[in-house]
């Protein structure tokens, strides 16, 4: 492989539980309920995109004056919520693998619907072992169409059939397997059998088998 093109939530560091509260409610204020299990479809999911399953799990429609401000409603208590996020918040074996691939010049990027990756690679100090970011500013098509990880293996000079791209969602493997890629689906069991190879975490990859 000549490079390895990561998700940022679920894969590098986990905030969905904060996406979780701040969506939940959001959720409340409209008398929608929400838990665990209707988050489960928004993993991977843009936040536009997010807001929408919500209203259709409560069959609610609002004008888009309120649309705009439950988009920013619930980003501002997110971000609020993810203030003190630091290096330590990564995921296990993350260092690991972005040091080693980075010894044997494979080509780093992230791929990511959230439209706060940059922010997030920042608080988490490691930005600046990714070539590209493609994140959710960058993109027409949210996963599981394979825009975001197409850009990223076009932004690299390289053909998706040389590319491998780590995924916890089943937006996400859905998106890295329409566009060519080898799909490694991380620390989600729901994704088994969607991906090419599954682990349960990070620490588990051998970067030398697929160098
Ligand atoms: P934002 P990923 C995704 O990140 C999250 O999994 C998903 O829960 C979130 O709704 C989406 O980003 C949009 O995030 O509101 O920050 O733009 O897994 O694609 O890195
Ligand atoms: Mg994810």
């Amino acid at each position: 492989m000549k490079a390895f093109l990561f998700d940022l939530d679920g894969v590098l560091v986990s905030t969905e539980h904060n996406h979780f509260l701040a969506w939940q409610r959001c959720a409340h204020s409209l008398g929608i309920e929400f838990t665990e299990k209707e988050n489960e479809l928004l993993k991977g999911v843009s936040r536009v995109d997010s807001l929408k399953k919500i209203l259709e799990l409560g069959s609610k429609t609002i004008s888009d004056t309120e649309f705009e401000a439950l988009l920013k409603s619930k980003n501002d208590f997110y971000l609020d919520s993810i203030q003190e996020l630091n290096q330590s918040n990564l995921l296990p074996g993350v260092l690991d693998l972005l040091n080693q691939a980075k010894e044997r010049g494979i080509l780093l990027g992230v791929g990511s619907s959230s439209k706060n990756a940059n922010f997030i690679l920042d608080k988490l100090r490691i930005r600046s072992y990714f070539q590209v970011v493609i994140d959710g500013n960058g993109v027409q098509d949210p996963k599981p169409h394979p825009e975001v990880f197409l850009n990223g293996a076009k932004a690299l000079g390289l053909d998706p059939s040389v590319c491998m791209v780590f995924e916890d969602a089943a937006s996400g493997i859905a998106a890295a397997k329409a566009g060519g890629f080898t799909a490694v689906g991380v620390g989600n069991p729901n994704i088994k059998d969607q991906a090419d190879i599954y682990l349960n975490d990070l620490t588990a990859f051998r970067v030398e088998q697929h160098a």
